[in-house]
């Protein structure tokens, strides 16, 4: 970078300003990205809470945090719900394990329940009233104004995916535990929480503590060599 860069310029009559990097050296780059790796890698799946209770404010930086996600065309089409309230979560609770109940006695099939098997999910979700908190993540297919007109939002998909994976780096950088839930179909959280026609349920997922103890299968990540290809 020239060091007589401008502060700003204006690109489309839009103003644009500098960006500001890390800038580290080759030996810090190659420590900070080994390390985030390995803190990544710790990581699992969690299904058994505590229920000791997180601070509000702590959930509030983690939303935060993925909403720092990057979407399409900037529109940030994500809302997520965060639900400490126990009536909601039994709610939730509830008709999530009627859905639940239909996919694991019928709607799934036998290879789907085979391959599930090393991972111990079952029809029954204790874990939606005992986590402090649920976070729901819909999807905001369009948005509405004040006149309720429709304007697009774009790779929505996309968008609330990289949302959700941060969400769940978040979640971990801070210490906490979650699970990806997928309850299917998860038309009901739209109608529990309220929701506007403009929102869809993405992701349902419990954040707390892991109970100690917690159980995790014993199952490893694919290898690098299994999950990459390099073209140099
Ligand atoms: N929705 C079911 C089944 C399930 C699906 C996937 I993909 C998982 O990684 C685990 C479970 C459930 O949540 O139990």
């Amino acid at each position: 970078m020239s060091i007589t860069a401008e502060k700003s310029k204006m690109i489309n009559g839009y103003k644009h300003i500098l960006y500001e990097s890390a800038s580290l050296s080759e030996e810090e780059l190659l420590k900070a990205s080994h390390q985030f790796f390995e803190h990544l890698n710790k990581r699992r799946s969690i299904r058994e809470f505590s229920d000791q209770e997180v601070s509000k404010e702590v959930i509030e930086n983690i939303i935060r945090s993925a909403s720092t996600a990057p979407s399409g065309a900037h529109k940030q089409p994500w809302t997520f719900c965060a639900i400490s309230n126990s009536e909601l979560k039994s709610k939730i609770r509830e008709a999530a394990e009627v859905e639940e109940q239909e996919n694991y006695s019928g709607r799934m099939s036998e290879s789907w329940l085979r391959d599930l098997a090393p991972l111990g999910t079952t029809m029954e979700k204790p874990f939606l009233e005992e986590a402090p908190w649920l976070i729901v993540v819909f999807k905001k297919v369009y948005e509405l104004d004040e006149i309720g007109a429709k304007h697009n939002n774009y790779y929505v998909n996309e968008s609330v995916g990289i949302a959700c994976g941060m969400l769940i780096t978040a979640i971990h950088n801070a210490g906490l535990v979650t699970l990806t839930h997928t309850p299917s179909p998860m038309n009901f959280l739209t109608k529990v929480l309220g929701r506007p026609s403009n929102e869809r349920p993405y992701l349902l997922m419990p954040v707390g503590y892991a109970n100690e103890p917690a159980y995790v299968p014993d199952i490893e990540r694919k290898g690098l060599d299994e999950i990459s290809r390099f073209y140099e």
